[in-house]
């Protein structure tokens, strides 16, 4: 059995293991794609470290489990990746300067804390960009976005591959949230909302009347528990792997950003590979994205589905709510555009309409 499904196997349960009925709980997910290609020649043997922030069970653990594997099998195990989930090394800030200093390998965060390095990056934190997946999708694959991850260069990290984190939906503990104005709060302070480290983020709550405050992945657990902060905003797959329900009531379907993930290495360990081992890491990681992509999409409604089975009050939003929402972060447009650059959004608009004729 492959580690990928062993892990699947987890998120099945164990108790629907014990009782011989297999993945009666899990999503059809597809199996990852055969490994195909030659084993390359011997140019001597890397260990990787990699540091995620997503749990065993996320599709972002499984696919770059297939990353280890493709790399392990097309290399004879020349090649090996350690996967550290649950940011047991760090968060996605630490993580990226542990790539420059070296210190780590590999690390795979959301777009938005890695617009410190790429600004135009920030154009995917900007509300109701991406209508849909198949326009975040030709996004992701458009020469907009591998400008992008060529302009880590020089930086100590080598981005290799878009992949989907996903739309982002709130979740919180305090009450069911259906517009705008219950995100503004019938209690004075509002809803204190973690968002990621990243300034359009902050203003997009900000815009709502919550209170919103940047927080590193790994505390959120703990501060949702605790009561530091009432709600975050996330996947579905990632609310559901990372238990949030145990400490949210209530879920909110907004769709309000669609953030990427971006799969990256340490310029230090990319230098000291030999071309054909670069060659075989920047294939595997495309592949591997592409794997984590259908991943994310089978779990997206899944996750929903589980949520509520597992008892979290899921809120869905109609056209005019989304609208409503759609409406009051207009704000964030005005202040951040000009910021972002109005021609690199006239770039993605254009991406996106043209992947809805196709
Ligand atoms: O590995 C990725 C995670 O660390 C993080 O980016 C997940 O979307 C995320 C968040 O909210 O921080």
């Amino acid at each position: 059995m492959t580690a990928i499904w062993r892990n699947t196997l987890t998120l099945a349960g164990a108790a629907t293991l014990s009782l011989g009925i297999a993945y009666a709980q899990s999503p059809d997910l597809s199996d990852p794609p055969a490994i195909e290609g030659e084993v390359v020649g011997d140019h001597g043997s890397h260990t990787l470290r990699m540091g995620i922030g997503l749990a065993e069970s996320s599709p972002q653990y499984l696919s770059s489990q297939y990353f280890a594997d493709i790399l392990e099998q097309r290399t004879d195990g020349r090649i090996t990746v350690d996967i550290f989930p649950n940011s047991q090394l760090g968060d996605d800030v630490q993580m990226m300067e542990m790539l420059q200093t070296g210190s780590l390998d590999m690390t795979y965060p959301s777009s938005s804390p890695a617009t410190t390095y790429v600004e135009e990056l920030a154009v995917f934190d900007l509300p109701f960009l991406l209508p849909n997946r198949e326009a975040a999708i030709a996004v992701m694959q458009s020469d907009t976005a591998q400008r992008m991850l060529d302009g880590f260069e020089g930086s100590g990290i080598k981005a290799l591959a878009f992949s989907e984190n996903g739309y982002r939906q709130l979740s919180n503990s305090a009450r069911p949230v259906e517009s705008p104005e219950d995100v503004a709060g019938l209690d004075v302070s509002g809803l204190t909302i973690r968002t990621m480290e990243n300034p359009v983020h902050l203003s997009i709550w900000k815009t709502l009347g919550a209170n919103p405050t940047p927080m590193a992945f790994g505390e959120l657990f703990s501060a949702m528990e605790q009561g530091v902060v009432d709600g975050q905003e996330n996947p579905w797959s990632t609310i559901l792997t990372s238990n949030f329900h145990e400490v949210q009531d209530y879920g909110s379907e907004t769709r309000h950003v669609y953030t990427p993930f971006i799969m990256m290495i340490s310029e230090r360990t990319w230098e000291r590979m030999a071309p054909e081992y670069q060659e075989l890491v920047q294939e595997a990681a495309r592949q591997s994205a592409e794997y984590e992509i259908q991943l994310a999409t089978e779990y997206d409604d899944w996750s929903r589905e589980q949520l509520e089975e597992k008892g979290m009050q899921i809120t869905r939003l109609d056209d005019e709510q989304i609208a409503a929402f759609q409406e009051a972060v207009q704000p964030v447009y005005d202040e951040w555009a000009p910021k972002i650059g109005e021609d690199l959004i006239a770039e993605i608009q254009e991406i996106v309409e043209s992947s809805s004729i196709q």
